[in-house]
């Protein structure tokens, strides 16, 4: 229907919950922050800690230098693994420049990698679903290379042969669209009726709480806007999902300043959602500018209640052990990581 101008739009914001940060990201970033107080800087991250442009800015304000390699980071020198997990080969260049490290892999990404060991020690074909060149991809498929296999969507099914079809398992990267990926296992199955399943969900507990909170209110937006950077895959899945669930656009913005004002011609009602590596400040700055544009009224919609924390990697609390300091514990439902103001 189109809308009539002469009778004002009632204007609201539906606001996702859970959104932002999972715990493997506020343990990463927490990790980078404590190991900058108690080392000082430099302190070498390779790769992005997590896939969001702000954090990474933040972070290198305070002295870390992000790397793309091991071979950047001067001999003897402390590197800290980024949450999305690194191969064992990755793991051996470093021992080989006796750099010490410091393992921010998210704990559910390690469980993935000791899937692909296991499966890959008992001669399975390894089908991981995933996105080649993505770094948790690299991590988890440099486990056991000579077993797996990259499917990157479920047009790429038709390509794959194993050795066997009767021992062949499917994995995947816990960013992804539970949906696609349930399509890309329907088409795998097809093919290979015996597919074994992981033992337990790869796809995340955040990163499907995520996409369940974006399909609630989607059919009920005109617009819903995501926080997140370019590269995070699980940010970039929430506009995809929201678009599929109903939602008339859907926009992807790193911060507030990004948001378009031709995008709120006869629209009543945004919806908001933030990728599992975006700071809370962020999507708070997103709702100041809606208000200011007259979408004052902010309904949060929750679909699920997350608590779930990880502990230190290990490395720092032991030298934080050491050195008479209790090593910090997120509060429940308290993140504690990059509080600033943006910049
Ligand atoms: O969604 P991706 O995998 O690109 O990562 P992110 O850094 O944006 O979000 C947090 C997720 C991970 C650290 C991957 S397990
Ligand atoms: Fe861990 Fe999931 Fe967060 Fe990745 S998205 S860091 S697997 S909790």
């Amino acid at each position: 229907m189109i809308p009539d101008p002469a009778v004002p739009v009632r204007k609201r914001v539906l606001l996702a919950a859970p959104r932002g940060y999972c715990a493997g990201v506020d343990r990463a970033v927490i990790a980078v922050e404590k190991a900058l107080d108690h080392y000082g800087a430099p302190v070498y991250v390779r790769k992005e800690i997590v896939h969001n442009k702000f954090v990474v800015e933040t972070l290198t304000e305070r002295g870390a230098v992000f790397v793309d390699e091991t071979d950047e980071v001067p001999e003897g020198a402390r590197v800290v693994f980024s949450a999305h997990g690194v191969s064992p080969a990755v793991h051996a260049a470093a021992a080989a420049r006796s750099l010490r490290t410091i393992d921010a892999t998210c704990p559910l990404v390690t469980k993935v990698h000791k899937e692909a060991v296991r499966f890959a020690s008992d001669d399975y074909d390894i089908l991981l679903i995933g996105h080649d060149g993505h770094e948790e991809v690299e991590g988890t498929a440099g486990e056991a290379p000579d077993h797996v296999q990259v499917v990157n969507s479920p047009d790429e099914v038709h390509k794959v042969t194993v050795r066997d079809p009767d021992k062949v398992v499917w994995l995947s990267q816990t960013t992804l669209s539970v949906d696609e990926t349930m399509e890309t296992v329907r088409r795998l199955r097809e093919r290979f009726p015996s597919l074994q399943d992981p033992p337990s969900d790869d796809i995340c507990y955040a990163t499907q709480n995520r996409q369940v909170a974006v399909k609630k209110f989607s059919p009920d937006c005109d617009l819903v806007i995501v926080v997140g950077s370019a590269n995070s895959s699980n940010s970039v899945r929430l506009v995809e999902v929201a678009l599929d669930a109903g939602a008339r656009a859907s926009y992807r913005i790193d911060r507030a300043t990004e948001i378009d004002p031709a995008w709120f011609e006869g629209v009543s009602t945004v919806g908001v959602t933030s990728g599992a590596s975006v700071p809370e400040i962020l999507v708070k700055d997103v709702l100041a500018d809606l208000a200011e544009r007259g979408y004052q009224d902010v309904e949060e919609v929750r679909t699920a209640t997350e608590d779930l924390m990880f502990s230190l990697p290990k490395e720092l609390r032991a030298d934080l052990k050491a050195a008479g300091q209790e090593p910090p514990r997120p509060t429940r439902g308290e993140r504690r990581s990059l509080s600033v103001e943006p910049v």
